[in-house]
């Protein structure tokens, strides 16, 4: 507990523009968690370098990743928004569970698979230990809650048996954390291939609408967007693609699929995405509004980055030297 509020942590990596599928099924659904729980969120670029980056491109994105999460509307003095790589504790607390995680449960981790067999050129012992870096980054700050996807569900698991097999030997150290179940994101698909997610790293940039989309190219995306031969604005498993929309059009509209079924009966699909397309952007344009004005105060981004950093170390150091004792390392002398 911090302040009387259970702790929740979350992170980002930095690898790619984000999408309307990051916004809509997590940024967006982290405003206002703050009333109830004391929140971390990182931008977590020591994670990123497991794939390999452009130096220059990754120190960008990183710094407009935090950009937008303060756009998206989590205030940085509510919400501890800071890199991973400002704290240090991170890479030392990964370093003692590497030593409490076996290699059979990091062998059976499906990201690690489906990332070995993308990246085959570069399986480096990082990617392998990724999800020990993530249980760092969770039981660093004692997590009561983290908000994932579902896809992170194994690395959350593997986060929890950590921290018990932890506690099990040196007693109750860690928090063991629990997913956070919030109101149910939409999962948005890409817009080319229906039945695939939409992800930054898509090769083809027509599936997704990155957040920093002018409004010309959104249209564009949705009025290109792959439907079917129904011409019927129906929400069903068998019209993936207008589903999808439907599920882009609720969300940014706070219609019901119903509502919006019912508003489109007997149009046609040219007239309903049109519509999607400037739902999107009457959504995007005043976060993208914000983060320009954000990028103009470099001083302001600045402080928010030291003041972070710097409540985050304050609360990792607390965790770290708990640890380090536990485990047997001597003393510092002060
Ligand atoms: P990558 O392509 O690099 O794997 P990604 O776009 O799939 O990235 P992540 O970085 O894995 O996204 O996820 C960041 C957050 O956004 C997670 O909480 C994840 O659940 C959420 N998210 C990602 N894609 C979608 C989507 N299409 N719909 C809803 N939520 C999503
Ligand atoms: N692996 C996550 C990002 C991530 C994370 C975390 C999420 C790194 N550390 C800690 C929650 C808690 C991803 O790829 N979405």
């Amino acid at each position: 507990m911090i302040n009387d509020k259970k702790i929740l942590f979350s992170g980002m990596q930095a690898t790619g523009n984000l999408t309307l599928g990051n916004y809509l099924g997590a940024l967006k659904n982290w405003v206002n968690l703050s009333d109830e729980y004391e929140c971390f969120y990182s931008v977590v670029d020591m994670h990123s370098i497991t794939v390999r980056q452009d130096p220059a491109t990754l120190r960008k994105r990183a710094r407009a990743l935090l950009t937008l999460y303060i756009a998206a509307g989590l205030d940085p003095k509510k919400n501890c928004i800071y890199y991973q790589s400002h704290v240090s504790g991170h890479a030392e607390l990964s370093w003692i569970l590497n030593c409490f995680t076996y290699m059979g449960e990091l062998n059976r981790m499906t990201q690690f698979k489906d990332k070995s067999a993308k990246h085959a050129d570069n399986i480096n012992a990082g990617l392998f230990t990724y999800p020990v870096l993530m249980a760092a980054d969770i039981l660093l700050y004692q997590a009561d809650v983290v908000p994932v996807g579902i896809d992170q569900m194994q690395h959350l698991e593997l986060t929890r048996d950590i921290a018990i097999r932890f506690n099990n030997l040196y007693g109750d150290v860690f928090t063991v954390p629990e997913a956070y179940i919030g109101k149910v994101g939409a999962k948005i698909m890409s817009l080319q291939e229906p039945g695939k997610k939409m992800s930054k790293s898509d090769e083809n940039p027509n599936g997704s609408i990155y957040l920093m989309d002018d409004p010309d190219t959104i249209i564009r995306k949705c009025k290109r967007a792959v439907t079917d031969s129904e011409a019927c604005v129906a929400y069903r498993d068998e019209q993936p693609g207008v589903k999808n929309l439907i599920d882009i059009y609720s969300a940014c509209t706070g219609k019901t699929p119903a509502e919006v079924e019912c508003e489109f009966e007997g149009k046609g699909y040219g007239d309903f995405k049109m519509a999607v397309g400037e739902a999107v952007v009457s959504i995007l344009k005043p976060l993208q509004d914000r983060v320009k004005e954000l990028e103009a105060d470099k001083a302001y981004i600045d402080s928010i980055i030291k003041e972070n950093a710097d409540k985050a170390n304050y609360y990792a150091t607390k965790t770290l030297r708990k640890v380090q004792r536990k485990v047997g390392f001597p003393d510092r002398i002060r």
